[in-house]
């Protein structure tokens, strides 16, 4: 039976909805959603296969311009999602839509082949998705998909778009993956969007989650020992909170949602450890990406 397998790489703006609609379409929760801009950090792989098809979507940051050393590496993650895809999803928030800021970032991917998404349709009225409709039909020739992936509205036509544009190809990965991370890597992306979650302004941008120790025993509940790295000694005392209790909040609604993904009990400790301006650290960035 011929294959059909390739990279499809979802591009867009921060907060254009591109990890809700990896997790729609994988159908549970594999790349963390958040209200606030650049949740994404690294490239993160969904492995979709139904029958003779696989695709292999990769979810990455928003496209941005870089300001310190981290967001040049979330750049590089985009570019060489970018160079890897068969095919592309440029994903658009319609209710933030505009015209010279979709051309400016379609010159990333015009000489890929590609689909517009329309997300989050949900948010305008039907005069403005079809004045949209119009203005992209002058710009491009591609497919264009209206849909709404906080409702489920239309993805089915998303869907079949990717599978209809994967390349001839052996399988990638065995079709029972669904992605190429360690649980490991979820586990921090959970401790981190409760940050997210539970902080404003500089906080959730100044943190990064270490899992020093993840042991799964016999009989057991799993042991997870994770570091939270801030840039600075009065952000750990943020963290920390008043006698404990936003550390307690965030460990408390962690060890749930790490429970959920994983189904299985967990042990999870956390501490606050400060690292000065690790975003601007070369050297340790590196050792995280
Ligand atoms: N109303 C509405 N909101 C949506 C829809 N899709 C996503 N959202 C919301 O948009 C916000 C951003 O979603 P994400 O999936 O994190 O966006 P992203 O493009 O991955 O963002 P970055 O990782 O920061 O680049 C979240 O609050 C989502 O719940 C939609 O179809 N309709
Ligand atoms: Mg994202």
């Amino acid at each position: 039976m011929k294959t059909f397998c390739g990279y499809i790489c979802l591009f867009g703006k921060p907060n254009a909805g591109k990890s809700t609609i990896l997790n729609s379409l994988m159908g549970f929760k594999l790349s963390i959603v958040n209200r606030k801009a650049q949740t994404t950090r690294n490239k993160i792989l969904g492995i979709l296969t139904e029958e003779n098809h696989q695709a292999v979507l990769t979810d990455v940051p928003g496209i941005i311009e870089p300001k310190y050393e981290l967001q040049s590496l979330m750049v590089k993650e985009i570019k060489s999602a970018l160079s890897d895809a068969d095919f592309i999803l440029y994903i658009i928030d319609s209710a933030e839509y505009n015209k010279d800021e979709f051309i400016a970032n379609l010159k990333l991917i015009d000489d890929k082949k590609y689909a517009i998404v329309l997300n989050k349709i949900d948010e305008i009225n039907n005069e403005r998705l079809i004045e949209i409709g119009k203005e992209l039909n002058e710009i491009v020739k591609s497919e264009i998909i209206p849909l709404s992936a906080k409702s489920g509205f239309n993805m089915d036509t998303l869907k079949k778009t990717i599978f209809e544009n994967l390349p001839e190809s052996p399988f990638l990965y065995d079709s029972e993956s669904t992605t190429d991370k360690p649980e490991k890597f979820f586990v921090s992306e959970i401790i981190r969007n409760n940050i997210l979650s539970l902080f404003q302004e500089e906080i959730p941008y100044s943190v990064h989650i270490d899992v020093r120790e993840f042991k799964e025993e016999e009989n057991k509940k799993d042991f997870i020992n994770a570091d939270i790295i801030v840039e600075r000694e009065s952000q750990k005392i943020i963290i920390i909170g008043r006698g404990g209790n936003m550390i307690k909040k965030i460990g408390q609604n962690s060890r749930r949602q790490i429970e959920e993904f994983l189904e299985r009990e967990v042990v999870l400790k956390l501490f606050v450890k400060v690292k000065s301006d690790w975003r601007r650290d070369e050297r340790y960035l590196k050792s995280l990406f």
